[in-house]
C-alpha cells in the first residue's frame, strides 16, 4: 500500500476550514443565477483563471466577491451540504468550520440565514454519516473593533451553536492585540478562541495571541518557525498548529512544496495538523493536501499518521470521544 492509499483510507479531521472558501465556480454560477445577481466573471473559465494568487490580499478580493451570490439560508445550506459530502467521500470524520458573519451582515444578509443553513448541513451529516463538527465564528481582522463587537452582539441568540470564534482576513497591520477586549467577552461567554496568526504577519503576532489573547489554537503559525523562543512557548503551552499546504503554496508562503515546514515542525516536537483552509480556491480537499506532502516533501508513515493524530487531539471534540477517533486510526 502507497502513502497515497494510506492517507486516503486514513480517517481524518479537518480543523482548518472556511465554509465560504468551498465555494466552487460551478456552484456559485448556479447560487448567482437562481438568486438573479450577476457576477464580474462571465463564465466559470474565466473565474477559475483568476485564480492566481502572489499574496493574501490577492485572494481575499476574490474571496469576498464570490461569496456576495450569498443571500439566502438555502445558499449557506447547499454550501455546506457540498463541502461535507465532499471530505465524507474522503474519509473525513470531524470538521471544525469557520464562518465570516461580517462578509455577509455587510452586505445586508442577517445573521439567521447564514447560521441556520450552516449549522442545519452540519446536523444533517452527523444524521447522514455520523461525521460530527464544531462551528467557529470568524471575526475580519480588517474591520473595526466595534465591528467584531456588533457581530458578537448579533451572535448571541445562536449560542448553543457556536463552539468558537476566530479571527482571518487580511493579517498585516491588524495584530491579535486590536481585538483583545472582543475576545476577553468570547471567552466569558465560554467559547473557545483560535486565530490566524504567522500567515503573512510576523512572530509577534502569534506572540499576541498567546499571551494577550489566549488562544487555545494557532491557524497557520508558519512564522512561529522564525522565533526559537516562540516554539518552545508553543510546545510548552501544548498549542496546536492547523497548517494549510496547499494554501501556503497557492498564497506564495512557501514557494514549493518542497521547501514546506511540515516536517520541520513535527521534528521540533510542534502539533502540526493538515487542513484545506479554502480548497475551492488552492486547488485541493484534504485528501490533496496530504497528497501534496507525500509528493513534495517526502513525509514517512510515521509523520503521517502523527499528523493525522495531531489533528484529533488537537480538536475540540469532548475527551471521550477523541479516544474513540484515536483507537480508531491505527
Ligand atoms: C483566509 Cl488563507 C486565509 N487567511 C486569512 N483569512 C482568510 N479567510 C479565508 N481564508
Ligand atoms: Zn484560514
Amino acid at each position: 500500500e502507497t502513502l497515497i492509499e494510506l492517507s486516503k483510507k486514513m480517517p481524518k479531521t479537518e480543523l482548518h476550514l472556511h465554509i465560504e472558501g468551498t465555494f466552487e465556480p460551478e456552484q456559485m454560477f448556479a447560487i448567482a443565477q437562481r438568486n438573479q445577481v450577476k457576477l464580474k466573471y462571465s463564465t466559470v473559465d474565466a473565474l477559475k483563471a483568476a485564480y492566481q494568487f502572489t499574496n493574501l490580499q490577492d485572494f481575499l478580493d476574490l474571496y469576498y466577491q464570490g461569496m456576495s451570490v450569498l443571500l439566502h439560508e438555502a445558499d449557506f445550506y447547499d454550501l455546506t451540504m457540498a463541502y461535507l459530502k465532499k471530505v465524507n467521500s474522503e474519509n473525513v470524520v470531524h470538521v471544525e468550520i469557520f464562518f465570516d458573519p461580517q462578509g455577509h451582515l455587510s452586505r445586508g444578509v442577517s445573521f439567521e440565514p447564514q447560521i441556520r443553513g450552516i449549522y442545519n448541513a452540519l446536523q444533517d451529516a452527523e444524521k447522514k454519516w455520523g461525521m460530527t463538527s464544531k462551528l467557529i465564528m470568524s471575526f475580519l481582522r480588517h474591520l473595526s473593533e466595534e465591528s467584531a463587537f456588533d457581530t458578537l452582539e448579533q451572535a448571541k441568540p445562536y449560542l448553543a451553536w457556536i463552539d468558537g470564534v476566530g479571527l482571518d482576513s487580511s493579517e498585516v497591520g491588524h495584530p491579535p492585540e486590536k481585538f483583545l477586549r472582543v475576545f476577553e467577552a468570547c471567552k466569558k461567554l465560554g467559547l473557545k478562541i483560535t486565530a490566524h496568526a504567522g500567515e503573512e504577519g510576523p512572530p509577534e503576532y502569534v506572540w499576541q495571541a498567546i499571551n494577550q489573547i489566549g488562544v487555545d489554537r494557532i491557524d497557520h503559525g508558519n512564522r512561529a518557525l522564525e522565533d526559537d523562543k516562540l516554539i518552545d512557548t508553543i510546545k510548552e503551552r501544548n498549542l496546536t498548529l492547523t497548517v494549510c499546504p496547499l494554501s501556503n503554496l497557492k498564497l506564495c508562503v512557501v514557494t514549493d512544496m518542497k521547501d514546506h515546514p511540515i516536517k520541520n515542525m513535527l521534528a521540533l516536537g510542534l502539533h502540526a495538523t493538515v487542513n484545506s483552509d479554502d480548497p475551492a480556491y488552492f486547488g485541493g480537499y484534504m485528501n490533496d493536501n496530504y497528497a501534496s506532502l507525500i509528493n513534495g516533501t517526502g513525509i514517512s508513515k510515521d509523520e503521517l499518521f502523527q499528523l493525522a493524530q495531531n489533528g484529533i487531539t488537537g480538536s475540540w471534540m469532548e475527551d471521550h470521544v477523541k479516544e474513540q477517533h484515536l483507537k480508531g486510526l491505527h
